[in-house]
C-alpha cells in the first residue's frame, strides 16, 4: 500500500521508513515532485499536523499523513513548543546567520543558562487522512535539556536532549535505539497499529 508522508525532511522519512515495515511503500513529497512550502500556520501541533495532511490529501487525492513535533521545556512554560523549528528566527535573541538547528540550540541553552530545573519533552502529533477521514496519534518522550551539546547523530535538538532513563543524548544514540523510544516512534507505532488493524 502506498502512503504519502507529507514532509521534506529526509531524516524523518528515513526514521519512519525503518518503523513502517514492508507492507507500506512510503513516498515523500520529493517523490511526488511537490516542492511548494506546505502551510503550517496554527498555534498547536494538532492543528498544524491536520492542516499539512489535508493539504496534501486535497492536492494529490492520496492517503497521507503529516506530523508536527515540538520540544516543550517546562521552565520556559512549554516553549519552544509549536515554534521549535523557527525558534532562533523569532523573538529575542535571534540567530539569523546560523543554520536553524544550530541557532535553535544556541538560543535554548542561552534561555536556560541559569535554569536548574531542566525537564522537557518531545511531543509528536500525527494526522492521518485516509479516504477522506482523519485520525490523530500522539507520542511523547520525557527527558532533560543538557548543559551543552553532545553527539553528532540525529538532527534538530537531539544534541541537547537526554531521554529519561538514559545518560546519553539522542545525538549520541544509534538511530535504531532512538527509533525504538522516540516521540515519533511512539506516535508512529500507534499509526502502524491502526493501519495494520484495518
Ligand atoms: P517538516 O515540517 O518538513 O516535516 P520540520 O523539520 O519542520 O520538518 P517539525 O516541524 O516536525 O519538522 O519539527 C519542529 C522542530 O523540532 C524542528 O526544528 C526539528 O528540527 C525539531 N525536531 C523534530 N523532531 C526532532 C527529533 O526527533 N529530534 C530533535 N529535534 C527534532
Amino acid at each position: 500500500m502506498e502512503i504519502v508522508f507529507a514532509t521534506n525532511n529526509l531524516h524523518k522519512l528515513e526514521e519512519i521508513s525503518a518503523l513502517l515495515g514492508k507492507k507500506y511503500q512510503l513516498l515523500g513529497l520529493k517523490d511526488l515532485h511537490i516542492e511548494e512550502e506546505i502551510p503550517e500556520d496554527h498555534n498547536t501541533l494538532e492543528e498544524n499536523a491536520s492542516q499539512k495532511a489535508w493539504y496534501i490529501f486535497n492536492l494529490t487525492g492520496r492517503n497521507c499523513f503529516a506530523d508536527d513535533t515540538g520540544l516543550e521545556v517546562d521552565t520556559l512554560k512549554g516553549a519552544p513548543g509549536v515554534y521549535s523549528a523557527r525558534y532562533s528566527r523569532i523573538g529575542y535573541p535571534t540567530f539569523p546567520e546560523m543554520e536553524p538547528a544550530e541557532g535553535n540550540i544556541r538560543k535554548l541553552l542561552l534561555e536556560m543558562e541559569d535554569a536548574r530545573e531542566r525537564s522537557a519533552r518531545f511531543r509528536t502529533v500525527i494526522s492521518l487522512v485516509l479516504s477522506g477521514m482523519e485520525y490523530q496519534f500522539e507520542g511523547v518522550i520525557e527527558g532533560v535539556i543538557t548543559q551543552r551539546p553532545s553527539g553528532a547523530k540525529g538532527f534538530g535538538y537531539d544534541p541537547i536532549f537526554t531521554p529519561a532513563g538514559y545518560k546519553i543524548t539522542f545525538a549520541e544514540m544509534d538511530l535504531s535505539l532512538k527509533n525504538q523510544i522516540s516521540h515519533r516512534a511512539r506516535a508512529v507505532k500507534l499509526l502502524v497499529d491502526f493501519l495494520n488493524g484495518m
